[in-house]
């Protein structure tokens, strides 16, 4: 019953397309592009969350500054140095990086997003344990926006024993794409937190939640 009137209206909109009918023609196209790319939702989306590539040194460190890459990362402000294996403890596999470089500094990293979905982001934070300030601080940033600040305490911390701590804070994305940042703020050091093992994840819960509500509203 549905699908003839369904036919006819696209037939009708061909017609409107061939002779240049734009404001007909791109509902249509609206429709048929989400459809066809909607992205997994339950898909990891970050890539490369341990910093894992590419290899630094071992027992030593790159410093990397404002422009350079660090694999699909890039140091967006400052610098900071991407640790080798054996130089201290990884979160997870070999390497992570310290924020602070010879100064507090940013890595960010873009990643396609679904528009209203909620992600957790989840990570490995510690410290350089090398030298003050006992308290390293950074944020989160998702597009620009401060979403977590966070602090850890190196006290008792060796290159051995890291003490890393799960972190987890969430957003909702606003566009097909998001960039997602981690900051430091402790000035005036070139010891800062740490971070590793970034995973961000389409919540399961909330996507059950926007699929069922997902008519159109
Ligand atoms: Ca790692």
């Amino acid at each position: 019953m549905s699908v003839r009137p369904y036919v006819m209206a696209i037939a009708a909109l061909g017609l409107l397309g061939a002779a240049a009918g734009a404001t007909q023609a791109a509902p249509f196209h609206e429709n048929a592009s989400t459809s066809t790319s909607k992205p997994t939702s339950t898909a990891r989306s970050i890539d490369d969350g341990s910093f894992e590539y590419p290899t630094a040194p071992a027992n030593s460190f790159t410093n990397v500054t404002t422009g350079q890459p660090i694999g699909p990362w890039t140091v967006s402000s400052g610098n900071v140095d991407h640790i080798g294996r054996g130089l201290w403890q990884a979160a997870e596999r070999h390497q992570s990086v310290d924020l602070n470089g010879q100064s507090p500094g940013t890595v960010t990293q873009t990643f396609p997003t679904t528009p209203g979905t909620t992600y957790a982001i989840t990570y490995a934070l510690a410290g350089n344990y090398a030298g003050g300030p006992a308290v390293k601080t950074g944020r989160v940033l998702v597009d620009g926006q401060g979403i977590q600040d966070f602090t850890f305490d190196i006290t008792g911390k060796t290159a051995t024993d890291m003490g890393y701590v799960g972190r987890h804070v969430t957003f909702v994305a606003r566009s097909t794409s998001t960039t997602l940042s981690f900051a430091s703020t402790t000035p005036s050091s070139a010891h800062g937190p740490v971070i590793d093992d970034v995973v961000v994840r389409a919540s399961c819960c909330s996507c059950g939640c926007n699929r069922g509500a997902t008519g159109k509203q």
